[in-house]
């Protein structure tokens, strides 16, 4: 019988290829983790927004700066994705380099190799993970939220330890020509397809496509070229839906005759119909809807001051609000307002967006918009605030 025998594991060395160099992977690294720098940072912006921290308030101005961090955000997760294949294919072969036989040239690069380990599962992690929440498509049982923020300590650890050790290498590499050849492998001699220049110039093209075909999301200029972008735009006055009425199930509830809104402080409790709270003084304020998942829209949102509705019930500044809605399921029916934005003069129970009755699908009979708050808090179809003690 013939013996099937496993193929042979390579050696670093049959990579040719002038392309695997240093060189390469420095100058593409330059930008990787000039981006991960960016989503690091403003997911903690945006995991600020989401805890309620009793000592850092979140800001409530500038009203488009959660806008701001999260369109970034997704905008340079997504720039990584190319930036980040580019590399790893650049830096392959060293997954088939021998150890080296001293202890102590062994010691460092298990460490070396152990943190380049972390730095590649953990990014790898987080762009797919980002990738697919914001292409709304949960297939995971962990949550997204808790797991994202954590890798995203590990993954920035891991490219901390990266660069150190790697700084020798980077400087000499960044410092001569692309073609300088310093710290290549002996056997990359292969002529190839295209020129180092080329594969770096493709590399930050794949990139920029990427993100101009993501960022129409939130910059309205870029919405034409925007194909992977279809949300953006549709949905009544303009502005898209996260999660309809139908879906929400608060179809007969948010139309029927008996709808009330209730305000509730201490033993105080308050009813109003729409009408009645048409009756109130209106305010009419822009303010944009920013959705964790990396689009965002401006809109010119009409209703009464939340802070005017919480007087009548004699409710003090500096309390936090529960914002009840009328949906039974999902994880969004009922949010805690901070009492900086319930004291906010911009933050409305909105009734009408862009001159009109606010559709359905934007939260009818009324929704909650505040200043500078990711928009997974501003909930719709409201039919309770209580105010909590
Ligand atoms: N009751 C309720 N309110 C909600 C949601 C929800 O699922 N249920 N989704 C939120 C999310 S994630 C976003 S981004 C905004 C979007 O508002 P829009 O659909 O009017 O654009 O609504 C928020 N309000
Ligand atoms: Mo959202």
């Amino acid at each position: 019988m013939p013996q099937l025998r496993p193929p042979p594991v390579p050696d670093e060395s049959d990579f040719t290829s002038r392309l695997r160099s240093p060189a390469v992977a420095a100058r593409v690294g330059v930008w990787l983790g000039i981006c991960f720098a960016i989503a690091f940072i403003t997911g903690l912006i945006s995991h600020e927004a989401y805890v309620h921290h009793p000592f850092i308030a979140f800001p409530t101005r500038p009203v488009w700066l959660y806008r701001v961090t999260q369109g970034l955000h997704v905008t340079t997760g997504t720039a990584a994705i190319p930036l980040l294949l580019v590399k790893l294919w650049t830096v392959f072969p060293k997954l088939f380099s021998r150890p080296p036989k001293k202890v102590g040239l062994l010691l460092v690069e298990s460490l070396e190799r152990g943190s380049i380990a972390v730095l590649v599962a953990s990014s790898i992690f987080q762009l797919a993970s980002g990738l697919l929440n914001s292409s709304q498509w949960y297939p995971w049982g962990f949550d997204f939220r808790a797991t994202h923020y954590a890798m995203a300590w590990v993954a920035i650890g891991a490219l901390i330890v990266h660069i150190a050790v790697k700084l020798p290498v980077i400087r000499d590499v960044l410092g001569a020509d692309i073609d300088a050849g310093l710290h290549d492998r002996e056997s990359m001699a292969a002529a190839a397809p295209i020129s180092r220049r080329g594969l770096v110039r493709s590399a930050f093209l794949a990139s920029g496509v990427a993100v101009l075909a993501t960022a129409g999301s939130t910059v309205p200029l870029l919405r034409r070229v925007s194909v992977f972008e279809i949300r953006t735009g549709a949905g009544p006055a303009g502005i898209p839906i996260n999660t309809s009425a139908k879906h929400a199930g608060v179809i007969p509830a948010a139309l029927s005759d008996s709808y009330r809104l209730t305000i509730a402080y201490g033993g105080r409790e308050l009813s109003f119909s729409r009408q009645d709270l048409e009756q109130l003084r209106q305010r009419t304020h822009d303010l944009p809807i920013a959705c964790v998942e990396g689009w965002s829209a401006s809109g010119t949102w009409t209703g009464v001051r939340l802070r005017d509705l919480l007087d009548l019930v004699g409710a003090p500044a500096g309390h936090d609000v529960r914002v009840v809605s009328m949906q039974t399921r999902g994880a969004f029916g009922t949010t805690v307002l901070p009492n900086q934005f319930v004291d906010d003069p911009l933050t409305l129970l909105a009734l009408g967006l862009h001159g009109e009755k606010l559709a359905l699908d934007h939260g009818y009979p009324c929704r909650l918009i505040a200043p500078d708050r990711p928009g997974v808090f501003q909930t719709k179809w409201v039919r309770k605030l209580e105010v909590i003690a």
